[in-house]
């Protein structure tokens, strides 16, 4: 890394030194920028690297909620509100319990280059909450979500501040937190996205992340004069983004052999089919059970449990042409990026947030894979909640043909402005990694400049 950046991260390290995976995210932003900086001096004599790196605001706060037994819990919530100059505050909101200041930092960071890059007017933000949705009843999951929003609502709105989900966070608890929104603001508005398709949600929204990271990876693939017919790929995860990703990539002729959870990871030689992909949605969905399940369902399919002392993953390891991390951060490592290297897999696109480690990008990079980085792979998913605010602005309802039109061209469109970054300030002909950042960054900070010192 050159000195400048190098300067730049050491100012955001002093000030927030307990927060590894937000300091990672700025460290790989800030290397890239240095073109730019040095091309811009404004914006250095503006601090634009200091102030997008400060969240305009951020809001913690208690969330006591009671159990089906008469317990009393306590959770943290939490809203970041990372930068407003492009529009209002969007970004999903994560229910785990890893969930920490940090992480929801480096998330709304990622959110408001993501964000820039579709092309719609959305600031970044995000938030959450350490609460485990996990072996919690209906119920318990609605009073939690109740008491969440209870204070949530006074820094939120449609023109303000517009959440949505992520790990955690999908269509039962938007439900709960927009029936409690509603009940005390006494207005029915946009103010979440990832409704549910009478109240006021777009088709194609479940579906919007892993259709559009399958989206980038095939524009990956055919500006190389290749396509996803007949590809073997490897996904992790098994929620939200990966069932999709799946069901795309079947769609498109590509055969998927892996999926997982956070207790382990199944291997199918035989592919992941259409009738299997539904076993998966009812078991994580409905049932709300584990992959392993699908190993004891069909016994073409291997089941390894995680290990946590080893230093690679079994499901990176597995022989591929394409990979899709798409359940959590640094997923992948140095490691599993050099076995995916050493067994074939010529492309990565990263479903998730940050899924791979520096070092992982960094070889990845270095033996010139094709690399979908986050920011821009998984982008479709906040692109069609961008389009669920245009519609419930208009109070209308696109059709599935439009918006998944819609989704396709944004993906598109993403994918060329990456390209044009990447040549424009000398980085390599795939960079994707410089590409996104430089291509997210310049019109926040335009914005910003146009703005004044605010
Ligand atoms: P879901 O909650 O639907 O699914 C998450 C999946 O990842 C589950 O299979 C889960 O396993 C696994 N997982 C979660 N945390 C961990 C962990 N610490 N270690 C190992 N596995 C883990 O979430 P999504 O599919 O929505 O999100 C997946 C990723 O995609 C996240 O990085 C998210 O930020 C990103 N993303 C999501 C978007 C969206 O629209 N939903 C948009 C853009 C990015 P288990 O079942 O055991 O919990
Ligand atoms: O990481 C993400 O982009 C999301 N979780 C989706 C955010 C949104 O507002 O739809």
């Amino acid at each position: 890394m050159a000195d400048l950046s190098k300067s730049l991260v050491a100012e955001v390290s002093r000030k927030n030194p307990h927060e590894p995976e937000f300091l990672q995210a700025v460290e790989e932003v800030f290397e890239s920028l240095e073109p730019v900086l040095e091309r811009h001096p404004e914006y250095l004599a503006a601090r634009i690297p200091q102030r997008i790196a400060e969240p305009e605001r951020v809001v913690m706060f208690r969330v006591p909620w009671v159990d089906d037994q008469g317990e009393i819990h306590v959770n943290r919530g939490y809203r970041i509100e990372m930068n407003s100059a492009i529009g209002p505050y969007k970004g999903g909101l994560r229910f785990h319990p890893s969930v920490n200041l940090g992480i929801l930092k480096f998330l709304a960071f990622e959110q408001v280059f993501k964000n820039s890059l579709t092309t719609l007017p959305m600031g970044g933000g995000k938030g959450g909450s350490d609460f485990d949705p996990k072996g919690k009843s209906d119920q318990e999951v609605m009073r939690f979500c109740q008491a969440f929003m209870a204070e949530l609502y006074r820094h939120i709105g449609p023109n303000t501040d517009v959440p949505a989900g992520d790990i955690g966070v999908g269509g039962r608890e938007i439900g709960f937190l927009f029936g409690q929104y509603k009940k005390l603001a006494n207005e029915f508005t946009g103010v979440l996205t990832g409704k549910g398709r009478n109240w006021g949600g777009s088709l194609i929204r479940p579906e919007a992340t892993g259709y559009g990271s399958v989206y980038f990876a095939a524009e990956m693939l055919a500006a190389k004069g290749d396509s996803l017919e007949g590809k073997r790929c490897l996904v992790s995860g098994s929620g939200n983004v990966a069932q999709f990703t799946v069901e795309k990539l079947i769609e498109l002729g590509a055969e998927v052999v892996t999926l997982s959870d956070s207790s382990g990871c199944v291997h199918d030689p035989e592919g992941v089919t259409t009738e299997k992909l539904e076993f998966v949605k009812e078991l994580k969905n409905g049932r709300r059970g584990r992959i392993r399940e699908y190993a004891e369902e069909y016994a073409s399919a291997t089941y390894t449990e995680v290990d946590p002392s080893a230093d690679h993953d079994p499901l990176w390891a597995v022989e591929a042409d394409c990979a899709f991390p798409s359940a959590t951060q640094n997923e992948l490592n140095g490691r599993d990026a050099r076995n995916l290297v050493e067994n074939g897999v010529k492309l990565v696109c990263e479903g998730a947030n940050m899924p791979t480690t520096p070092d992982g990008v960094e070889t990845f990079l270095e033996k010139g894979i094709l690399f979908g980085p986050g920011k821009a792979a998984n982008a479709g998913g906040v692109a069609v909640s961008g389009l669920e605010m245009s519609q419930n602005s208009l109070r209308y309802a696109w059709t599935r043909e439009e918006v998944d039109a819609k989704l396709k061209s944004i993906m598109r469109e993403i994918h060329s402005s990456c390209l044009e970054a990447a040549k424009e300030y000398g980085a390599g002909e795939h960079d994707y990694v410089a590409g996104a950042n430089v291509a997210g960054f310049r019109k926040v900070a335009d914005a910003m400049m146009d703005q004044g010192v605010v």
